[in-house]
């Protein structure tokens, strides 16, 4: 079995401490979230709310210019480009010491952020999208592969695994391979198992349960749960009342060894996964 060696993850010159859990801080540069206001408006609300996660906690600020919520359209390279690359450029200025990720999928984006300062590439497509592999590997970044069932307009209708635990661990560690012999280096790699990516409840549960398993596969396991409908139908809550239970969630993971969490709630999220880590301690967890 691959065994973690570094204790830190370069991005890009930046360093990602992997002994203690970190926050990834949900932002959002889709239209939706802004209802008002124009362009500029737009990108000084999201430079506010970034410096706001990071004066929380958050370590990683994650820059996603295309929804991938289910059922979400998709996005032009050039209107992805036009929302992500200026808020990438005012957060290298303006959050010298944050680690900006960056949600895509595109080679021409990845190649942009690169430029303007971002240190992870957070794929929901693990680099499939032809170019993005040879982008990534490039940009010296690191990178974030996350498993999918089908594509986000259509994921969650009717799921189905033989081994949701076995198939994706089977597509991330062949993602691994693929990216290692790209020039990407397992140390520069974090894996995520993609809840609410075409999957069930009982698929979403399942891989919590068994989310050690991932953490052979590569330099860390991200987990990303917050408000999702997991949460959604397991309360019966809607999704401004998901926060005790995307804090649950988030706990689980990290006791399974996951190394970063995605989240919304940055304060929050800190604060629970801050006593799950003390109680569980440096170890690692490995596969049973
Ligand atoms: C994630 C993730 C992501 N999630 C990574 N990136 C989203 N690495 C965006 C729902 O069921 O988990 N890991 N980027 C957001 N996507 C979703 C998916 C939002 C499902 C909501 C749901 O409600």
């Amino acid at each position: 079995m691959w065994e973690r060696t570094a204790m830190w993850m370069d991005c890009a010159g930046k360093k990602l401490d992997l002994r203690q859990p970190a926050i990834m801080g949900v932002l959002n540069v889709t239209p939706d979230s802004f209802s008002d206001g124009g362009r500029y408006r737009q990108l000084d609300a999201a430079v506010r709310h970034a410096v706001a996660m990071a004066s929380e906690g958050a370590t990683l600020i994650d820059v996603g210019g295309e929804s991938t919520r289910p059922g979400a359209p998709a996005v032009s390279v050039q209107e992805e480009l036009d929302r992500v690359v200026p808020v990438v450029e005012r957060l290298a200025r303006e959050l010298p010491d944050a680690i900006i990720s960056v949600d895509t999928s595109k080679p021409e984006v990845i190649r942009e952020v690169a430029r303007a300062g971002a240190g992870l590439i957070n794929d929901i497509r693990a680099l499939t999208l032809p170019g993005a592999l040879e982008a990534a590997a490039a940009s010296g970044l690191a990178v974030c592969l996350m498993h999918m069932q089908g594509a986000p307009a259509t994921m969650q209708y009717q799921p189905r695994y033989d081994d949701v635990v076995g198939e994706v661990h089977a597509f991330l560690a062949e993602r691994v391979g693929v990216c290692e012999a790209a020039g990407i280096p397992r140390q520069r790699i974090l894996v995520d198992p993609g809840f609410g990516f075409g999957k069930t409840l009982e698929h979403n549960l399942t891989l919590l349960r068994h989310l050690n398993r991932f953490a052979d596969l590569a330099a860390g396991v991200l987990a990303g749960m917050s408000r999702k409908s997991m949460i959604g139908a397991l309360l019966d809550v809607p999704v401004g009342e998901r926060l005790s239970g995307s804090l649950a969630a988030a706990v689980i993971a990290v006791w399974q060894g996951a190394c970063v969490v995605r989240a919304h709630d940055v304060r929050e999220t800190m604060q629970a996964v801050r006593v799950c880590a003390a109680v569980r301690g440096v170890a690692t967890v490995r596969a049973a």
